[in-house]
């Protein structure tokens, strides 16, 4: 076996198989909600953890860099032509590493330093990659962002529209990272045309809830539309871009060689295996829980005096304002950490505080309605969390908390994980 053993993780590094162990144990005893995050399941982990991470193949099936491609190929077209079938799409590139990494490709693929674009602001639920200021997109690109109206903290699509016909952006953007509701694709189309624009959906957030028919879909509106792959997908962590034919070869060029070298096959694979599972009536079932879980849960926070944004869901996910509860969300997020409730604190719109210590937190049902919890449990944990917020100081009432959750959690098994 040459200069290598061929031990288990445990005997070979204990110190990270105890690490894994942990993460294994948390992601069982604690109730997650960050609505970004899922369970991928156990055939999607092992596709990811396989043997396909070791190959190298630049380029795209049949046209690589690399010999010894066999596999990969059928791999590599196996995924795509999931997809394909899955969202109705005429292109499909898998090789993006994450979501970011497959904006910044449609970037490449179509725009040139200092063209203007157009997204929703980040305050207001967008995603950095959008032009906010900080991000390499609102650096390189004149960026104009939109945001939600005071009144309802909804998408004021005449803003949208006013701004496009001001500015005339090349590329305007619709997607989200904290909105809590539906996309009005087909208005989105209706302003990118007015103006000659190229319409982009970002659908990371809400993949799984479109492939599982709970939430309208952009492909075949928009002209580009990217997503990650890990949030209501449940997939492993990786990128996807779909588009009209018209733009398959900007956007594979912009992919590779433009922005990556060596596609994940790993990830790849895992890919086609979450598609492969999204396709079964179960998921549709799935998607439909997710969003009576979150409409669930929005409701019952809604009348224990938390701040639902906008007054509920009609998503994945809810913005709660906690201030009302007399504490900022990053102090609610930090207690309900410790009494085994796990999400993000959250800019809500128009937020007084700053971003590091906002006013909201962020709540999402896609990982627990992939333990088949259902609304019974979102009840309860609107109960946990009015109790959180009512001492979050008494480390007596977060640890009585906990005990409750892991005892919930424990008739919930995950998909996924290894617990001893
Ligand atoms: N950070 C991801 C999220 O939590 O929504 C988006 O990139």
């Amino acid at each position: 076996m040459g200069p290598f053993t061929d031990k288990p993780l445990a005997e070979s590094d204990p110190q990270i198989a105890r690490l894994i162990a942990g993460e294994n144990r948390l992601e069982h005893d604690k109730i997650r909600l960050i609505a970004s995050e899922n369970y991928a399941s156990r055939a999607v982990m092992e596709a990811t953890g396989s043997v396909l991470a070791n190959k190298y193949s630049e380029g795209y099936a049949h046209k690589r860099y690399y010999e010894g491609q066999q596999v990969i190929d059928e791999v590599e077209e196996l995924a795509i032509s999931r997809l394909k079938a899955l969202f109705g799409a005429e292109h499909v590139n898998v090789q993006p590493y994450s979501g970011s990494p497959a904006n910044l490709a449609v970037y490449f693929a179509f725009c040139a330093p200092g063209d203007t674009i157009m997204g929703l602001a980040l305050p207001a639920g967008g995603h950095l990659t959008h032009g906010h200021s900080v991000s390499i997109t609102g650096k390189y690109f004149k960026s104009v962002q939109y945001g939600v109206r005071k009144t309802d903290h909804r998408i004021d699509l005449d803003e949208v529209r006013d701004l496009a016909r001001q500015h005339r952006p090349k590329l305007l953007w619709c997607g989200t990272t904290a909105y809590p509701r539906t996309l009005d694709f087909p208005a989105f189309r209706a302003i990118a045309d007015e103006v000659g624009a190229l319409l982009v959906a970002d659908m990371a957030h809400i993949a799984g809830l479109v492939c599982g028919g709970a939430h309208p879909s952009p492909v075949g509106i928009a002209d580009v539309v990217t997503s990650t792959t890990h949030k209501t997908f449940r997939g492993p962590r990786g990128g996807m871009i779909f588009c009209k034919a018209a733009h398959a070869s900007a956007i594979d060029k912009a992919v590779f060689p433009g922005l990556q070298g060596g596609p994940h096959n790993h990830v790849t694979a895992g890919i086609a295996v979450a598609a492969c599972e999204a396709a079964r009536p179960e998921f549709k079932a799935y998607a439909r829980g997710v969003v009576e879980n979150a409409k669930a849960l929005a409701s019952a926070l809604a009348e224990r005096g938390f701040g639902v944004v906008t007054g509920g869901t009609d998503n994945h996910l809810m913005l709660v304002d906690v201030t009302s509860r007399g504490l900022t969300g990053k102090q609610l997020a930090q207690a309900l950490d410790k009494a085994g409730l796990v999400l993000n604190y959250n800019s809500v719109p128009f937020d007084p505080r700053k971003p590091f210590d906002p006013s909201g937190v962020r709540i999402g049902t896609p990982a627990v309605t992939s333990r088949g919890m259902g609304t019974d449990v979102m009840l309860r944990i609107a109960e946990w969390m009015d109790r959180v917020a009512k001492d979050a100081g008494s480390e007596d009432n977060l640890a009585k908390v906990a005990r409750e959750v892991k005892e919930v959690c424990a008739k919930y098994p995950a998909p996924g994980l290894r617990v001893e």
